[in-house]
């Protein structure tokens, strides 16, 4: 029987180091949910880095068994590895790079050579998992390279690959030294996803242009395969968050905070650290719109969530620095003794807490520079069961394909962004259900449910008319 298996860089799963044991904390990542009922099934599995480097043989020999028990085979990785690889090439070359942020990258031979040796070292703890007819689906731009390693040693699997964030235009792929090897690597899958029809245009132009392979009609020809490209926009586990917010636990977290907020209105902002994510900017339009409305003042607070992440990328850590001084600064320039204009977090809460904080915003304010997809901007709408409130979102975010009922916005037109913060406060109760209703629909249907199975599925045909026009 043929079996399937995922591949990212983390697994579903972290192992911690806790005082004299080791703990195994499942992911609450959409990732997980969407993908835990194919890989928990009979014979599946998932392969991924769990997070600890381990210190002997005996551990990593118990962290397999724990982890095998869950239908999970690790990867296991040195510290040096997830310097290079991780923090190097993946999260300082390709990630700025793919995010339009080219003037952040780094171009380091060290980290590219690091990168080929942990896809190697996937590839091979892969193999000796995968049989030849199995169905293997990789994810995001940590293992750009696997695809063709796989292919090279199984001629015959069945290979999906699913990019978690924007594929730029051509002009930025361009000035990565090893943009060709990065495009050969991908075209070892027979099926290559994205959120967005955007970003596989760009990858289709970058592979005739850097290639030269003849694409049409999402195919890619190659002399020996087609491939096939499409776009799937991830989606979320819509009655999971509904549940959560509607759970006695986040009622009671909200009641709280509405008594300390009083009647005060309530902007909400939530993102991991992350120069793509628009934070700064979004603090300056808030600081804007105090002072272009002065009625606002002491009527409306803006909730900032950030969530640590990545804080050994220098960057990350001039990011913090600017976010905490910004904060800062309005606050003590507008703040009175019975109002805080920003509640700023910088940590991250349970489930039921970002619900009910979900559930308590009159207006999400989710307004990246650059975003594959942005699955907050979900959340927020299936939080919402009375219908009421705004979202305010990126044109540049993937999502934005999708909800068109939110007040998008171009996040670097600040003043655009200061209006649309008004508007959305002012915005009668009957157009915010009318917009509300028209997105909860969509993201109720198109779940990461029903996006998996698309994949899947689209997977299964890819193949089966590669192998009917190879017998034909
Ligand atoms: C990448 C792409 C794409 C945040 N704070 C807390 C918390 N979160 C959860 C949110 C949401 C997730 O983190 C963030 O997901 P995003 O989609 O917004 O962003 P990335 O992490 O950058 O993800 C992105 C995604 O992959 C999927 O393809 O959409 O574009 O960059 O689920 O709820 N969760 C909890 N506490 C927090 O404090 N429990």
């Amino acid at each position: 029987m043929s079996q399937t298996i995922i591949v990212s860089n983390r697994l579903p799963t972290k192992v911690q180091r806790t005082a004299d044991s080791l703990s195994f904390q499942p992911s609450e990542g959409g990732l997980a949910t969407g993908l835990g009922s194919i890989y928990r099934a009979e014979g599946n599995m998932w392969v991924g880095w769990p997070g600890l480097f381990v210190e002997d043989a005996a551990e990593e020999q118990y962290v397999t068994e724990q982890l095998r028990a869950d239908s999970m085979v690790p990867v296991f990785l040195t510290e040096a590895e997830i310097r290079d690889y991780y923090e190097g090439f993946s999260n300082s070359t390709l990630w700025p790079t793919f995010h339009y942020f080219s003037q952040l990258a780094t171009y380091e031979q060290s980290h590219w050579d690091a990168y080929v040796a942990v896809n190697e070292k996937f590839c091979r703890v892969v193999l000796e998992q995968a049989g030849p007819d199995d169905t293997i689906w990789i994810h995001d731009y940590q293992l750009l390279l696997l695809p063709e390693m796989l292919r090279q040693a199984r001629p015959d699997c069945t290979i999906g690959f699913f990019l978690h964030i924007p594929f730029p235009s051509y002009e930025l792929i361009r000035v990565l030294p090893w943009r060709a090897e990065l495009l050969r690597g991908l075209l070892g899958a027979d099926l290559i996803g994205f959120h967005t029809f955007g970003y596989m245009r760009h990858f289709l132009s970058a592979v005739a242009q850097l290639l030269g392979l003849p694409t049409q009609n999402g195919q890619i020809e190659t002399p020996t395969r087609t491939i096939r490209v499409d776009a799937f926009p991830m989606g979320i586990d819509y009655e999971r968050y509904a549940r959560a917010a509607a759970s006695s636990a986040a009622q009671e977290h909200g009641q709280v905070y509405r008594a300390a907020l009083r009647d005060t209105r309530v902007i909400l902002s939530i993102d991991r650290l992350d120069y793509t994510k628009g934070i700064a900017q979004r603090l300056r339009a808030f600081e804007l719109l105090l002072l272009r409305y002065p009625e606002w003042h002491e009527q409306v607070s803006l909730i900032m969530l950030v969530v640590p992440s990545r804080d050994q990328v220098a960057q990350y850590a001039a990011l913090k620095e600017e976010i905490d001084e910004l904060v800062g600064r309005i606050n003590a320039q507008y703040r009175t003794i019975g109002w805080n204009p920003i509640h700023y977090f910088y940590r991250s809460l349970p489930l039921e807490e970002l619900a009910s904080l979900y559930q308590l915003a009159e207006v999400a304010l989710v307004t990246p520079m650059r975003d594959g997809m942005n699955l907050v901007a979900k959340e927020f709408i299936a939080c919402k069961a009375d219908q009421r409130g705004v979202l305010i979102l990126s044109e540049r975010a993937g999502a934005a394909r999708e909800l068109a009922d939110a007040l998008i916005i171009n996040p670097t037109d600040t003043n655009q962004l200061v209006e649309a913060m008004h508007d959305a406060l002012v915005m009668p109760e009957d157009e915010q259900i009318q917009r509300m209703a028209a997105m909860q629909a969509l993201v109720k249907r198109y779940n990461v449910f029903a996006w998996s199975r698309l994949f899947m599925n689209q997977l299964a045909y890819t193949k089966m008319k590669q192998h009917m026009l190879a017998t034909a």
